[in-house]
């Protein structure tokens, strides 16, 4: 991964006066002398009450975690950067500083993985007709979701549950997200089923890796699967009644070109997308 940015906002999300220590761009690697960084810690209180996807805090002695780099039970904690370093007990962030130690409110020490479903298809006019850009090229559209946490437009992802696929995430994260499945009757969910399977089975991998987030800390951070799915008739996908649920507030199909602004780093994911099907951006 390059460096991140967001990772380094200087007010942490879902709070009012959590700061960072300011980490200048040259001094993100850990490799690079910074003698004067002090970031404070934080943790939420709600991590730390120790919901069911939240590890223990080992900080206070309250369990222990032996495992990094490796599969610890049903859980990952394997990053798709390689192995990362583990310092006084608590794993490092693997593309470097980020004024801040320990989990934020991220409830896994080290990787937090994640999954993301690009669903796109191409613009079209109302009489079918495929838009084009300013580079001649057809216009994507995706499925973007506004976040409830911070009210930023994002790929409806979510987390990957422990032991679960990361397929059977990108399912259900769209259905709750994208399609409102959560406040669904039992038929149309059969329905839904339906539709999802055979629309988001075969995507094409466009990222795996680490996800430069604003929850991001110095010992616990964000890495995520995305896969592609494209519509390109058109059939499939204008199936789908999108209507936002869960932690999305809202849903649309959504124009991709490189003035974009995205949770994260989804741009570069649509990016890679968008280039994989030639389209404009
Ligand atoms: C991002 O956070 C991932 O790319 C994914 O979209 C998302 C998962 O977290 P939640 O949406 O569950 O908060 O880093
Ligand atoms: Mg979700
Ligand atoms: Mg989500």
């Amino acid at each position: 991964g390059g460096p991140h940015c967001k990772a380094r906002c200087e007010v942490y999300p879902r709070t009012k006066d959590v700061k960072r220590f300011k980490v200048p761009d040259d001094k993100v690697p850990w490799k690079v002398p910074f003698p004067e960084y002090s970031p404070p810690s934080f943790t939420t209180e709600t991590v730390l009450s120790g919901p069911y996807y939240a590890d223990p805090d080992i900080c206070s002695g309250k369990g222990e975690i032996t495992k990094w780099n490796e599969i610890d039970g049903k859980v990952s904690r394997v990053s798709f950067e390689g192995k990362y370093e583990v310092v006084e007990g608590l794993p490092l962030n693997p593309v470097g500083r980020t004024g801040l130690k320990h989990r934020g409110c991220l409830g896994r020490w080290g990787p937090n993985h994640a999954a993301d479903p690009i669903v796109t298809r191409w613009k079209r006019t109302d009489d079918d007709q495929i838009v084009k850009g300013e580079d001649g090229k057809p216009v994507m559209q995706f499925v973007s979701v506004q976040r409830r946490d911070n009210g930023e437009w994002a790929i409806p992802g979510g987390m990957v549950d422990p032991g679960d696929l990361v397929s059977a995430t990108i399912k259900q994260e769209f259905g709750e997200e994208a399609l409102n499945s959560l406040e669904m009757s039992e038929d149309d969910k059969k329905e839904m089923h339906i539709m999802i399977e055979e629309f988001l089975s075969n995507g094409d991998q466009v990222y795996e890796g680490y996800v430069d987030d604003p929850r991001n800390t110095d010992n616990a951070w964000m890495e995520t699967t995305a896969y592609h799915f494209h519509d390109h008739d058109g059939t499939k996908v204008g199936q789908f009644n999108l209507h936002a649920g869960d932690d999305a507030m809202a849903v649309q199909w959504m124009d991709c070109n490189s003035a974009i602004n995205l949770y994260a780093s989804h741009k570069s994911f649509l990016q890679e997308a968008a280039k994989r099907i030639d389209a404009s951006w």
